[in-house]
């Protein structure tokens, strides 16, 4: 597999800083070794850098932000359309913001295949926020909504060529829903799996039925990988810490799957601010995580030393 790693050091989004630190905490704990020691053609482009400023508006004064991000998502959209033409893009993030541009510039590409694409999204929260439904003002909150065509995002973010059908999106650890996003979340198709459905169903079940779908459509399939979908107390590195989160077992397993599937074309590892890690803890499990949907199977794990 030929894969193209690109740093977004985006934080402007989730209102606090040190995400800006991700690609590099990524870096740090490996993560092109241990692709490359899977036997993956593995080349790091480095850093995108945001686009020139455009003059945005928008009349929730609580919007934090929006033109540094805006430059960002504008920068990404372009380039995720590029690298995705030649093998399979892992954007490095930066806050979970930069998933609207990589999703819509993947999605463009999809389009252009002649392909339905899929979103695999694993995070604590649903980011299905309007630009006018936000309370906090923080744009890590909006991405979903805008690459499934919800209105208001027209002439702010990127021009969307390639809605993501909302029935193909599939969110899977969710435990942190603000009401706007619940009523909306109601009548869009969406599939969302919070955390009581794990505990009762198990996530391989879970999982299983969502990428026969995307196998028996052909379907492409993105992956964005927030932090906090993992429990705060196996990956303590991020900003917006919500309890009672997948496990361990639970994440490989996800990524075990992913591997065996076959399906995924593009990855978002997102929201690592190593500023708030111990020790590197959450940059070291994205990054056996991220070996794991690369073909590590559990008997050749290296051994680590946790805590
Ligand atoms: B993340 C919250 N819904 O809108 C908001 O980490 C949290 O990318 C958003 O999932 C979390 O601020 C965004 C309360
Ligand atoms: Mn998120
Ligand atoms: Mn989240
Ligand atoms: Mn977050």
């Amino acid at each position: 597999m030929h894969c193209t790693l690109l740093g977004v050091p985006v934080q402007s989004g989730s209102g606090r800083k040190g995400c800006n630190m991700g690609p590099n905490g990524l870096r740090a704990a490996g993560l092109g070794e241990a692709l490359a020691g899977l036997g993956h053609d593995v080349v790091d482009l480095g850093d995108l850098a945001p686009a020139p400023r455009r003059a945005v508006s928008h009349p929730n004064a609580k919007l934090k932000a929006l033109g540094e991000t805006v430059s960002w998502l504008d920068a990404l959209y372009d380039k995720a359309f590029e690298i995705s033409g030649n093998g399979l893009p892992i954007f490095m993030g930066g806050d979970h913001v930069m998933a609207a541009a990589s999703v819509a510039g993947v999605s463009r590409r999809a389009k252009q295949q002649g392909r339905p694409l899929f979103v695999l999204w694993l995070d604590a929260h649903t980011d299905f926020h309007t630009l006018e439904s936000t309370e906090s003002g923080n744009l890590h909150g909006t991405p979903a909504a805008y690459f499934t065509g919800r209105p208001g995002f027209d002439g702010i973010f990127p021009p969307l060529d390639a809605p993501v059908d909302p029935k193909n999106v599939c969110m899977l650890g969710i435990r942190s829903v603000d009401p706007p996003e619940r009523a909306a979340l109601k009548e869009s198709g969406v599939t969302v799996h919070d955390m009581r459905a794990i505990d009762e169903s198990g996530i391989a079940a879970l999982l299983s039925s969502f990428l026969e779908t995307v196998a028996a459509e052909d379907g492409m399939l993105h992956v964005s990988f927030d932090v906090d979908f993992l429990d705060p107390a196996v990956a303590p590195g991020v900003g917006t810490t919500v309890p009672g989160g997948a496990t361990f077992r639970e994440a490989h397993l996800v990524m075990e799957m992913l591997h065996d599937s076959e399906l995924v074309t593009s990855l978002d590892l997102v929201e690592l601010n190593p500023f708030l890690d111990e020790r590197g803890k959450a940059a070291i499990l994205l990054t056996d995580l991220t070996a794991s949907l690369f073909g590590r199977r559990v008997m050749d794990r290296p051994t680590r030393s946790y805590g």
